[in-house]
């Protein structure tokens, strides 16, 4: 159907509503336009179903009823059974050059080529209908659909992961999933089971600084990291290989929410991130992400005081730094959430030659688990054949039949070798992906490497990395958790792995709990080492002062000065940040020079939770009723709380006096009552005020 027909004549509502046939059915008046069954054929009535009489039962024949309904009762799958929440976006990878030294992939060799990528954004705990804001790692899955097959790169926005074997992830996954027997909490780590669950196992003691620090709630998805976690390895044309760990780092820089402004959000728009991502990619402005390897070699590797091998550890950017392949621009929204996003299948195991494995423990089980959750999800082997899921390049084999197959394989012929067909396809040696010729023996056994026994070390490195309002942060992230932990042993034990990361954590902790000297005593199973930071593992010591991609919203009335409202705008679009008009009511107003403004969104819709940094300009004949106005004076006090710049104008004053804001508090309140925006961008960029926050959260709550 054509665009211009979607909309319905002002009049035919009456009549669908009362089902006379009028109007809509009739505005289909070339066959491309009919409405039809799966089967083609053409619909006369989709309001009524077919009934014995007007008033009589609906009658079993009625095929075309059945069909819609029938296939409406299937519209679900099952949904991912971890990261079941995630948003997609479409892309491209360029390779800044040819990166032959190190990997023969193809997509890695030709900066000409732009490679579509498929990306999917997702949190881990919740189920699809969660809220975007949840304490939570974030999945990073990227599908490349290079010229010689599909390369997924499945990473997470944490470099680090629970557990160092992929036997206990199930147990992992069951603790932080609703207790069975309640059926709550939904996306919340913030329970007994999962704590006792982390807490008997103390190899997950790195990855929960990770979690409880602000990586565990990004500001957006345009502004997280990415990993692979794992080591790989890349083989070159000689066949030469190098191990390799993968980085993805935003162009905008890494940001965070303040635990009070997630939950916040999390009531007022539970889809703040896909939300924000759609928006920036509507309006053009599309994020980008450089990726890069740290490599070294099997001999490199053997003389770091960590194993490679062990999906807990990271590799200090001071031992290895970074090396930039190329950038990824994600510039396309979906066509269709549930066709793509949802259909979308990523396998570690999708690899191309020049990119390879490596014998991490974790990795080797995701090998196996990721082909099957598909079948079980997708419920087809040809799920492949999904457009999302195909290959861009050519793709030829003797695999056949099964659920759904789409394609009608054509000949005599299903296998290989043959001598009938000499047109069909053919194994080669030389484009053939090979795996790398790694040595491997040793008896059977299951037993953990003593290699993976040090569960402190890393912690405490990126304990130490953080600036002291990323510590307090940490802290309070842990106690928060922790006091919804009903068990104490649970609290105790926990207690107990804190001081062994750092006696500071744990103190802090241990107050916020009201639990001092409650710690249990646990005895690392290896030497804790004592660490200096890595400054690349702080998001703020290395953060872009910007406010590029950022949202900046005014709070005014009808009346609004259009000089001030249009300045505000020229300041902020020039620095590439985004402008909210947010008003008392949804409807139009006009500003002082009488034209035309639609608030972007309305107060009680819209907190300042919601917003980087917030301007107060409403009109003096409106400031007395919003001082009568709750939203309007939390408002305020919330964007002082969660350590916003705020701008204000003089008319704005009884506002801060009603909800106790004194304007000359600290340099992030900034008067712009003479329409100077320059001074409020620039404080801007600095993102928060940190200082303040001592003045409004005890310390460690932070
Ligand atoms: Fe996953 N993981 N995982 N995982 N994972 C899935 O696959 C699994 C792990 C990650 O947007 C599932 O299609 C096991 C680490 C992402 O569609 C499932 C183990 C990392 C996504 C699965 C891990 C990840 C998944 C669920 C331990 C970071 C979402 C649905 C051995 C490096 C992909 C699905 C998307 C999804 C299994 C551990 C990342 C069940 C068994 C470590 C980003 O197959």
């Amino acid at each position: 159907m054509s665009k211009d027909k979607k909309s319905k004549p002002a009049d035919a509502y009456d009549k669908i509503q009362f089902g006379n046939g009028g109007d809509p059915h009739q505005r289909a008046s070339s066959p491309e336009d009919h409405l039809t069954t799966n089967q083609g054929t053409v619909i006369s009535d989709n309001q009524n179903s077919l009934t014995a009489g007007e008033r009589g039962p609906s009658l079993l024949e009625d095929f075309i009823l059945r069909e819609k309904i029938t296939h409406f009762d299937h519209e679900r799958i099952p949904e991912r059974v971890v990261h079941a929440r995630g948003y997609g976006i479409k892309g491209y990878f360029q390779s800044y050059k040819a990166h032959g030294d190190l990997t023969k992939a193809a997509f890695l060799n030709d900066p000409s080529v732009e490679t579509p990528v498929f990306v999917r954004f997702s949190t881990v705990a919740g189920s699809e209908g969660s809220f975007d804001t949840a304490r939570d790692v974030r999945g990073f899955a990227v599908k490349f659909y290079t010229s010689e097959g599909n390369y997924d790169l499945v990473g997470n926005n944490i470099p680090v992961f629970f557990i160092q074997d992929a036997i206990k992830f199930p147990d992992l996954i069951h603790s932080v999933k609703p207790a069975p027997d309640r059926g709550f909490p939904q996306a919340q780590s913030a329970h007994d089971t999962f704590w006792d669950f982390v807490s008997l196992s103390p190899e997950s003691m790195h990855m929960l600084t990770w979690v409880m620090s602000d990586r565990g709630i990004p500001r957006s998805l345009r502004m997280m990291e990415g990993f692979g976690v794992h080591t790989f390895r890349m083989i070159n044309d000689s066949g030469e290989a190098k191990f390799v760990k993968f980085h993805w780092r935003p162009k905008l820089g890494t940001f965070s929410l303040i635990w009070e402004e997630a939950l916040v959000i999390s009531g007022a728009d539970p889809d703040f991130h896909r939300r924000d991502m759609w928006n920036a990619i509507e309006a053009g402005d599309f994020p980008e992400w450089e990726l890069s390897v740290q490599i070294f070699s099997e001999e490199e590797a053997a003389e770091f005081d960590f194993d490679v091998l062990d999906p807990t550890k990271l590799i200090p950017e001071e031992i290895v730094p970074l090396t930039p392949l190329g950038k990824m621009v994600l510039n396309q929204n979906v066509d269709n959430f549930f066709a793509e996003t949802e259909q979308v299948a990523f396998c570690p195991t999708h690899v191309v030659p020049g990119i390879d494995f490596s014998n991490d423990p974790l990795l080797q089980g995701r090998l196996f688990s990721y082909l099957d959750t598909q079948l079980s999800r997708l419920g087809s082997p040809n799920f492949h054949q999904i457009p999302v899921n195909a290959p861009r390049c050519p793709m030829r084999n003797f695999q056949r039949d099964g659920h759904m197959q789409m394609n009608v394989p054509t000949g005599q012929v299903a296998n290989e070798p043959n001598s009938l067909d000499d047109g069909s396809p053919r194994e080669c040696d030389k484009k053939g992906f090979s795996s790398y010729p790694a040595e491997e023996s040793g008896k059977k056994m299951r037993v953990r490497p003593e290699s993976f026994a040090d569960h402190y070390s890393q912690a405490r490195l990126f304990y130490n990395s953080l600036t002291e309002f990323e510590k307090n942060h940490m802290a309070g992230g842990f106690a928060f958790e922790l006091g919804k932990c009903v068990e104490l042993k649970v609290r105790r034990r926990m207690l107990g792995h804190l001081k062994n990361i750092h006696t500071d954590l744990e103190k802090a902790v241990a107050k916020l709990l009201g639990m001092a000297g409650e710690a249990d005593k646990i005895e690392p199973l290896a030497e804790v080492r004592d660490v200096n930071g890595s400054e690349a593992l702080s998001q703020y010591k290395v953060a872009p002062e910007s406010i590029r991609g950022k949202k900046i919203a005014i709070l005014t009335t009808d009346g609004v000065d259009a000089k001030l409202l249009n300045s505000l705008k020229s300041s902020c679009e020039a620095e590439g940040a985004m402008v909210a008009v947010i008003a008392p009511k949804a409807g139009p107003m006009a500003d002082s020079d009488g034209n035309e403004i639609v608030p972007d969104d309305f107060l009680a819709g819209a907190p300042s939770a919601l917003f980087d940094a917030v301007v107060v300009a409403p009109t003096e004949d409106m400031v007395g009723e919003l001082t009568q106005t709750a939203a309007a004076v939390d408002w305020i006090r919330m964007a002082f709380a969660h350590l916003k710049i705020i701008g204000f104008s003089d008319v704005a004053m009884p506002l801060f006096e009603k909800g106790s804001v004194a304007t000359d508090a600290d340099a992030g309140l900034v008067n712009i009552s003479d329409g100077d925006f320059a001074p409020l961008v620039a404080r801007a960029k600095t993102h928060r005020i940190w200082e303040r926050e001592s003045k409004v959260r005890p310390k460690g709550r932070q």
